[in-house]
């Protein structure tokens, strides 16, 4: 029996887990109680990884369509011919720009998927990437380019040493937060608490971290920027405690951004928030006044209609109150290596010249909006896309509306590299089988810069792949080949990794993922793969210092943060508009927020047996308004958007505000490769929202507040 120390790659968490295995099988998994910053700490879905492992419903086979949805086995030889026969084919008549690429979600949980999959971009010499970052946190990236020079400049907070941490539009107790690596969360923050600090909820729902810490304070959905226009604007123009000139040196445009709250007083805020201007007068004071204080949002408000000016207003209410770049406020720790450095070398992370040929959207961290690309398929002109390589992700199933699910079909070429036969993949004609984490080493080279407590960490593979899987490093390398690699792509330096590769293959050995993540450990100067090895529980790096980032490692032009970043300021005017919309809203619909679950992960993670679910996605509703409907407590419900409804079962409860309607996304697996998902029932949520409501700075979906009617079915 082998003994392996390896981490959790489902989400940011990243536990640290020990696997029991005997051969290629998984006997036991359990959390590692060594491990230096989850301590024992793990869910149950990284607990069901050797249950994912051996899933009969895995694809082990390159998959072939024939016909509507009969699928064949085949060899990786015989797909990676026909693949790549078929995009020569299509780039020859149409251009480089025909064949486009998504990457889901858990690509960026994959060194190899990270570094091989951009090479293989690049190396078709097309700009058409598109990923999951645009239906989950585009405002951030898209803020952090504008206002600090690189996406991946994305201060997080430092809840070790708060003394007060604000959290709007996160559950952090379920998800373990996003776009910050803090593994069991809930810990955090009652020690926040324990210490002697205040946690603040602010969520339409009272939620499982609400009801076990802090503060909460319920908000309408869709209006957290008014709360925060409304603090900025006591900060500046009641307390007058703003001072533009003092902080001159670090930022630009502090009077333009404190402008932008000047018509937003508490009062006139209150009637759109739901929160009263007494309790956010005390709000701000308590930001300004504290000795570190962390204010965070997340997906609640990313994907809501103001997300960018949201996280716009989260970053310079963090800096002119002094909490941005200081102990126990926001903090933009190091990593082991510098990624916004590497990005920036690569072409990538900053603004970029690429635009949609529909709608003109620019991409955000080297990507395009999804909710954009059914267009992109659709439109009629000679370079739209033809092919799409989808790797580790399910579109057809996470983007809102029916239009995508459509132009999917009517693709010359769909390729799926997943796991499993998801909604995405029955839409395509190729499966080509991935390994899972326990089948890779890994490095999380997506998280290194986003930890709360700065560590490094490497696994082995734990397992041999199992039958035909393949690592996607070699997925990636072989359809470069395959499809005609450019060796001069809009990043050059990327570009160039597939033919590296050929030419050493034909020497006999390819550049591993291995070999680059040695290279970058070294340039990074903290730690060596070598080091990692000899320590599989994780080094500390460098703990995180304030006062390292503002005049010294912000990536703008002239190394101030742009608070008078054009495309924002251009934004501010929409928030009239709104509020006067939300003004005149009258009619007896209920207002949508998603909710995630302990036991499940976005669309996968369903169909594992280890991983017990109980009714598929379960909705909330507040009793007054099931009483109106004549909905019982269990009973099912239709829910109707603009085209489409569908049906999921009830749980009557005060924890959602009346008006609000809380439905988990992922559900509803009906026909898929997921037969045990399918057979748990429910509904896609996303069914139920608009086609291409877009967040007009960053393109973000807009996937929270939107109106849907409710009614027994
Ligand atoms: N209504 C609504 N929609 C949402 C959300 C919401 O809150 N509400 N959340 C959004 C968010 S935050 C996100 S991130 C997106 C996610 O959206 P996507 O990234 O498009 O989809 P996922 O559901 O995460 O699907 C991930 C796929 O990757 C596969 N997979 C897992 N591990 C591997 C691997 O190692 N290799 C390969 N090749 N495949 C693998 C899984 O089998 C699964 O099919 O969904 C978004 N959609
Ligand atoms: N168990 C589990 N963990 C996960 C995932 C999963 O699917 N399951 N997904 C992972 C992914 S991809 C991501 S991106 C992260 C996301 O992590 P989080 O951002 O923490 O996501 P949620 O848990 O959905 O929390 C969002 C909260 O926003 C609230 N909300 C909705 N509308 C509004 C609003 O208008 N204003 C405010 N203030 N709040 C609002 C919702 O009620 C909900 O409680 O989670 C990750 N972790
Ligand atoms: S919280 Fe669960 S899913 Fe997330 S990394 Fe830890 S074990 Fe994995
Ligand atoms: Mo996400």
């Amino acid at each position: 029996m082998a003994t392996t120390r390896t981490f959790c790659r489902i989400c940011e968490a990243h536990c640290g887990l020990v696997v029991e295995s005997e051969d290629d099988r998984v006997l036991r998994v359990r959390p590692d109680r060594e491990h230096p910053v989850s301590q024992g700490y793990s869910c149950v879905k990284g607990l069901a990884l050797g249950a994912l492992n051996e899933d009969p419903d895995r694809v082990n086979q390159p998959l072939k369509r024939v016909g509507t949805d009969r699928w064949v086995e085949i060899s990786w030889d015989q797909a990676l011919e026909e693949i790549g026969a078929k995009v020569r084919a299509l780039r020859r008549r149409h251009g480089d720009r025909c064949v486009a690429h998504y990457a889901g979600n858990p690509s960026f949980f994959s060194f190899q998927n990270v570094r091989f999959g951009a090479a293989f971009l690049e190396a078709r010499g097309a700009p058409n990437h598109y990923a999951s970052h645009s239906i989950d946190a585009n405002p951030k990236f898209d803020v952090a380019t504008q206002i600090y020079g690189s996406s991946l400049l994305q201060p997080v907070p430092d809840l070790e040493r708060t003394e007060l941490f604000v959290c709007l539009g996160s559950n952090p107790v379920v998800s373990q937060m996003s776009i910050v690596q803090v593994p069991n969360a809930l810990a955090r923050l009652q020690a926040i608490e324990a210490r002697g600090g205040r946690v603040i909820t602010i969520d339409p729902r009272r939620t499982e971290t609400a009801a076990k810490v802090g503060e909460h304070l319920p908000i309408v959905p869709g209006t957290d920027v008014y709360l925060l226009l409304a603090m900025l604007h006591v900060l500046a123009f009641e307390d007058r405690v703003v001072d533009a000139r003092a902080l001159a040196s670090v930022a630009r445009g502090v009077p333009d951004f404190c402008e932008a709250a000047r018509p937003w007083t508490p009062e006139r805020c209150a009637a759109l928030t739901g929160i009263d201007a007494a309790t956010t007068r005390e709000l701000a004071r308590a930001l300004y006044a504290a000795e570190g204080a962390c204010l965070y949002m997340s997906t609640g408000v990313n994907m809501g209609p103001f997300g960018s000016l949201a996280f716009w207003l989260v970053q310079g209410l963090s800096l002119v109150t002094g909490q941005l770049d200081c102990e126990g406020g926001l903090v933009v720790p190091e990593g082991a290596f510098d990624a916004p450095k590497l990005a920036g070398l690569l072409g990538l992370g900053g603004e970029d010249p690429h635009r949609t040929l529909v709608g003109g959207w620019h991409r955000v961290a080297g990507a395009f909006p999804v909710g954009a690309l059914a267009d992109e398929i659709r439109v009629d002109h000679p370079e739209r896309i033809r092919a799409l390589f989808v790797s580790c992700g399910n579109p057809a199933h996470s983007v809102p509306g029916t239009e995508l699910e459509d132009a999917l079909e009517e693709l010359e070429l769909l390729v799926s590299i997943d796991l499993y036969r998801n909604e995405t993949a029955r839409r395509g004609h190729y499966v080509l089988p991935a390994t899972d984490m326990l089948e890779r080493s890994d490095f999380p080279v997506s998280w290194t810069s986003l930890q709360v407590v700065p560590h490094a960490q490497y696994t082995e593979a734990v397992l041999p792949p199992k039958a035909g899987r393949r690592p996607e490093w070699e997925i990636f390398t072989d359809l470069a080949r395959a499809c005609g690699a450019k060796t001069f792509g809009p990043a050059p330096l990327l570009g160039v990794l597939p033919r590296l590769n050929d030419l050493a293959g034909r020497l006999g050995r390819r550049v591993t993922p291995d070999d680059l993540l040695a290279l970058l450990l070294r340039w990074g100067g903290q730690t060596t793969l070598r080091e990692l090895r000899a320590k599989p529980e994780g080094v500390a790096l460098r703990p995180t210092r304030g006062g390292t980032f503002l005049g010294r490692r912000v990536a703008t032009s002239d190394g101030r943060v742009h608070l008078d970043a054009p495309r924002l300021l251009a934004d501010v005017p929409r928030l009239e508009e709104h509020a006067h919309e939300l003004g005149a809203r009258a009619d007896d619909r209920l207002t949508l927020i998603g909710r995630r679950q302990r036991t499940s992960h976005n669309s996968w993670m369903h169909n594992v047996e280890r991983v017990p679910q109980g009714a598929a996605n379960v909705a909330l509703m507040h009793p007054a308004d099931a009483a109106a409907r004549g909905i019982e407590d269990g009973a099912l419900v239709e829910v109707a958007g603009p085209r489409e409804a569908i049906r999921v079962p009830v749980r009557v409860s005060d924890e959602v505000a009346p008006g609000v309607r809380a439905v988990p996304h992922g559900w509803g697996h009906a026909g898929s490769g997921l037969r045990r998902a399918s057979r748990l029932g429910g509904g896609n949520v996303n069914r139920v929202m608009p086609d291409a409501q877009l967040e007009p700075v960053s393109g973000q979906s807009i996937m929270i507040a939107h109106r849907v009617s409710v009614r027994p079915a």
